[in-house]
Parts: structure tokens; sequence; C-alpha cells
């Protein structure tokens, strides 16, 4: 039997298709709108991504705006602005508005004013946000004198509360330079990802990796134990970057396994404060999380028997379980170095600070007391001393090995002080008019270079190690005038020029160990084992002081160069290496990805893209390892311990 028809099934049907077609057709403009919204958002994207005007980028710099110290005094400044406003608005005061004032007008020099208990320090709990964003980058058009420093009367420096952001007195704001570049950026935030996780593949927990051979690989600087050092040695460039996951991934390790009890490693004193030590610290500023404070103690009290000598000038070796010290069998007479024994101050200085014990500060003022009252031939300091005897060895003098680090600190212990330490200053600006008349020459073909000094005969060569000095020239010239700031800043220009021809000049556009000048080359590698690559980031952190200062273009354009270099020649599928000869088209890779390419080559190199505002040098001051720590008086992230006052025997 047929089903009977009823006459309301057609009226049924087509109300139904009705229904349908409105529906498809409602989802279907949704659908275009939202391809074409999405398109527009990545074209947008695509478009700002070198701008600062991107909407994304305007809620990180919101956020950076909130969270950064300067930005919250600024914020609290501003929203008393509104207020007075408002109250003006009220009274019937309303005036004509006035024109916006450009930042620098307001951030920079005496308009900052501080009210009291607008900036709490933080203390520990209270993190850094990770990964900082942008606003104004400071381009340094003046430069104080000594006198123009609030705090060169050498009273202790107030806390932040009381102080406006200072130490580069003369900084001015340009907010049309120094914007981020997100895409070069990115690539090294890729970088990053794929030298940690090919290490946290094959050799996580040890100190460095093999990328060829997959497995890892510890140099004897770690005493042969592992210490975990690309953990320790990364994980600040991973906060910086913003990578989360894999930050925790490093702090979750550290408090598990990290410790140097019941091992008995020999470690080298210079290397595991620089590296360790210093990461412990810059993390501990970060974050203010107490394990990286406890860890930064335990690893320089590991340290501290290397002190007992004599003069107090520390060994250079020291075993972490029985405190036998000693030095290099092969270091002049029984010496200690330079540049070993001279890298401690920023780390204990600022260690005694966030601990209330004085006693780390203790040990490298002695340190400095014995070079300071040293006679130093001809002004200069020979890379070698005799703890035992005070007396200097072999009369070697270099900007390279053996001698580096320590003219870096001088100047760094002045800025990390807030510019109070004028004893530091005054022996930084002594030697450099030292190096400048006995070891800064210029090539035939216009080149500045520092050489090394062998007794009174100049060697014409520079080590890779010695490019740092680029940046160290500028840095010192643009935080005090004197007669000699421009011929400093034009120095410190013409070596990084001369290691970035260092670069060019060879065919996988990465610099060698150690060039040389003669009549018949420039900047150029002669002998067979200067050749090499390491993956030293000494070049690219001058290109980053470089630009921070001056904001000429060139500079990260060298920098994008190098990336592209390291890209081509040393990455491999499992990590980056070195080069055995970057001569070489295809040159054979060492199979070590150093510690300090996560520490130091990839932060320069991020940092070289980002804006001025991330890690800002007013704030902020690197140890040679590239660890930034904070500068007193300056940055709300100091983290010094409360003073503890004697218990008065009076009751
Ligand atoms: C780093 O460990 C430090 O920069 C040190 O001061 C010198 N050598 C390496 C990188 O080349």
């Amino acid at each position: 039997m047929c089903p009977k028809t009823s006459k309301t099934t057609p009226l049924l049907l087509i109300a139904g298709i009705c229904f349908v077609i409105v529906l498809v057709g409602i989802t279907g403009i949704t659908l275009i709108n939202n391809i074409n919204l999405s398109n527009i958002i990545r074209l947008n994207e695509k478009v700002a991504s070198d701008s600062v005007s991107n909407n994304e980028n305007q809620i990180k710099e919101l956020n950076y705006v909130n969270n950064h110290p300067r930005n919250v005094y600024l914020k609290l400044n501003a929203s008393k602005e509104d207020e007075e406003e408002q109250m003006q608005k009220e009274q019937g005061q309303e005036h004509e508005p006035l024109e916006v004032p450009k930042i620098s007008a307001v951030v920079g020099g005496s308009k900052v004013k501080v009210r009291d208990n607008h900036l709490k320090e933080p203390s520990e709990g209270m993190p850094l946000p990770l990964s900082t964003p942008p606003p104004p980058p400071p381009t340094f058009t003046t430069w104080p004198s000594s006198g123009d420093s609030p705090n060169s009367s050498g009273d202790s420096p107030s806390p932040l509360v009381d102080t406006p952001p200072l130490p580069f007195g003369g900084v001015k704001y340009n907010a049309s330079s120094g914007l981020i570049d997100y895409e070069k950026r990115n690539q090294v935030v890729k970088m990053m990802e794929h030298a940690w996780h090919n290490y946290k593949l094959y050799a996580w927990g040890k100190n460095e990796l093999r990328p060829l051979s997959q497995r890892p690989h510890s140099g004897s600087i770690f005493g042969s134990y592992d210490l975990g050092a690309t953990i320790v040695d990364g994980l600040d460039t991973l906060y910086i970057m913003g990578l989360e996951k894999e930050y925790r991934e490093g702090r979750d390790w550290i408090e598990r396994k990290f410790s140097l009890d019941n091992i008995s490693a020999e470690l080298s004193v210079f290397e595991t404060n620089i590296r360790f030590v210093g990461g412990m610290l810059t993390l501990y500023a970060f974050t203010g999380d107490p394990l990286y404070k406890e860890k930064a103690q335990h690893i320089a009290d590991k340290l501290l028997p290397a002190f007992q000598t004599p003069t107090g000038i520390p060994y250079a070796l020291v075993n972490t379980k029985t405190g036998v010290a000693k030095n290099y069998g092969w270091a002049s007479g029984g010496s200690s170095i330079l540049s070993e024994f001279g890298t401690l101050h920023l780390e204990f200085a600022y260690l005694s600070d966030i601990t209330g014990n004085p006693l780390y500060r203790e040990r490298v003022q002695t340190i400095r007391q014995v070079l300071k009252e040293i006679e130093k031939p001809k002004g200069l300091y020979p890379n070698f001393l005799n703890p035992k005897t005070g007396k200097w060895g072999q009369l070697h003098m270099s900007l390279g090995a053996l001698g580096d680090s320590y003219y870096e600190y001088l100047l760094k212990a002045w800025l990390q002080s807030g510019q109070t330490d004028e004893e530091a200053r005054e022996m930084y600006d002594e030697a450099m008019l030292a190096i400048m008349d006995k070891m800064v020459r210029f090539s035939p073909g216009g080149l500045t270079y520092v050489s090394d000094l062998k007794f009174d005969r100049l060697e014409h060569k520079m080590d890779h190690l010695a490019c740092f000095s680029g940046g160290l020239f500028a840095l010192g010239a643009a935080t005090r005038q004197n007669d000699y700031t421009d011929k400093y800043m034009e120095v410190g220009k013409g070596i990084t020029n001369t290691c970035h021809e260092s670069y060019i000049r060879a065919p996988t556009q990465l610099g060698p160990e150690a060039f040389r000048f003669s009549e018949a080359v420039e900047a150029r590698a002669l002998r067979s084992q200067e050749k090499y690559y390491i993956l030293r980031p000494e070049t690219f952190e001058s290109y980053f002081v470089l630009w921070r200062l001056t904001h000429d273009q060139k500079y990260r354009d060298w920098g994008w160069e190098a990336v592209l270099a390291l890209e081509k020649h040393c990455r491999t599928a499992h990590g980056y290496c070195g080069l055995r000869n970057v001569y070489q088209q295809e040159p054979q890779k060492d199979d070590v990805q150093q510690s300090f390419f996560l520490a130091e080559t990839l932060k320069y190199l991020y940092l070289l893209f980002s804006d001025d505002s991330v890690l800002p040098l007013d704030e902020w001051v690197f140890n040679t390892e590239a660890h930034p720590l904070p500068i007193k008086g300056a940055n709300a992230y100091y983290r010094q311990a409360p003073v503890t006052l004697p218990v008065s025997n009076a009751s």
C-alpha cells in the first residue's frame, strides 16, 4: 500500500530546502569573511614584521611597558598625569591638548623623576617577564663626564626607589631607530632551538654535544665530569628568547642534578666562574628564584681554596673535593694568568651583594689591590703573574688570549657599580691609554688592529678573541667623556671593521682563530693552526655593542651575513660545529657544539636584531660569557640582600 500523500508534505519540503539554502549561505559568507580576514591578518603581519606598529607587537610592547621596571615607573607617572588631567577637567581647567611629547622627552635625562614607593625592587620570586620585547631605543648622543654622575660622590647608590635610571646619563631616546627585525631574530631563535634540542637528544646533562657523532663532548675545562655545561650556560639565552618549555627543562635539571658535592673534579677557576657562577647569577637576577642564588654560592665556595696563596692571586685549577689548587704547567714559571684571575670581579662582587656575605668581594678586591700596586712595564699588564712571589712572568701582553677579559672587567666593574667604582675606571683608562700607545696599530690598507706585544716586539697578529675589544673601546668611550673619547670610539669601530674583514676575506665568510698583518696580507691567518673557527662570539659581540651605540645598519647587515654563513657551513642535522679551516670552500667540521655558542654567539645575534630595550646597556652589563648582570642603582632586578645590622649588646 502506498503511503498517503499529504498536502503539507511539499510545503514542508520547500521550507526545509529554503532553510538549508539560508544556512549554507550564512556559513559561506562567514567562511569567506574568515578566509579574507586571516589573509588580511597574515598580510598585515608580513607588512608589519619589521615594524612596531603590528597589533600583536603592540600587545607585546604593552605587556613589556607594563612589566619592565623602567616602564612601570613611566606608567605610574603617566597614570598620575592622567589623574591630574582628570582633576583639571573636573575643575573646568581643561586646556588645549599639548603636542604629544616624543618618548625621548619623557624618558631621557632629568625629566625622569621617580616618586617614592612607585617602584618596588623585585625580591625573590618576582621574575623578569620571559622574553622582553620593545619600546624606545637609546642612541648615545652625549656622554656624561665623571662629575655628572649622581653617584660620583662615592656613596653607595640609593635603591632604585630613590634614583632614576642613570648610569648612561646622556642617553637620548630616538623612537625611529633600533626596532626589532623580527624575521632575522626569529631565524636566530630557530638556531637556538636546533642547538638545544639536539643537545637534549644526544648529550643531556653532559657538558657539550658532538653533532656529527651524536654523542656527548667534554673539554678538560669541565674536569671530565658531567656538569651540564650547555644547560647552565645556555639557560639565560632561552629565557631571553622566551623559550619557556626549554627553560623549564633546564631549570628542572639544575634543581635535581647540578651539584659539585662529592665529586673530585679539577676545575678551571676562570671557566667555572664565567660560565657556571655567571650563568646562575643572571638567572637569579632574571627570576629571583633562590635556587640559582644557592647554586651560584655553592659553586663559588668550591672555588675559594684556589685563593689561598701568599698574594691572594688565585691558582688556575682547583679540585672540588680536596681543595688542592695549582697552576698550568705551561704557564710561565708557575704563573697564574691575567685573563683568568682578572675575570672574577663582576661575579664575586654581585654574589656578595645578593648573599650579604662580603667574603667574595673581599677576594676579588685583594686581586685588584695587587694589580693596582704592582709596577706595570710601560703601563701595560703582562699576561703572567706568579701567585707566590707577586712578580710578573714573561712580558707578553695581549688583548686576545691570556689578557682579554681582564681589561673588560675593569670597565664593567665600574659600570656594574653604577659608575661608583672609580678605582676600576681609572685602572681601565690608564691601561687603555698604554694599549693605544703601544699595541693599537693601523695597517697600510687602513685597518685598525690591536697587536700582541712580546717584550718590546709587536707581533702584528690579532686573535679572534681580541675582536671583543671593538665593543669594549666603544663602550668605554660612550660612558665617559674625556680627551680620548672620540679617538677611542673610532678605534672601537675600526677594530670591529677589521674583524669583519677577517670574516669576509675567507670563502666561508667566517673568521679565523687569529689573523696577521704583513707586507703581503692583512686580516688573514697564515699558519694552519690559526685557520679554524670554533663558533666563537667575539666579533658578533662587537657588532651588537656598536649597533646599540650607533644604530648604524651595517652592524646588523654584518650580523646577518654571519647567520647565513653559520647556517651554510656550521649547521648539521644534529647541531652546530666549528670549522677546521675557514679558507676552504667546503671545510671539515670539528664535531663540537661549544656551550658558548648558546650562551654568547646566539645571544648576541638575537640581541642584535632586537629592540634596544631588551637588556638595555644602561641597566645590564654582560659578563665575559655574555651572562647579563644588573647594574647597581639602575636596575630593579639587582636584588641586593637586605643589610643585616650587627646585633647590639645593649638591651
Ligand atoms: C668564552 O668562554 C668567553 O668569551 C671567554 O672570555 C673567552 N672565550 C670564550 C668564547 O670564545
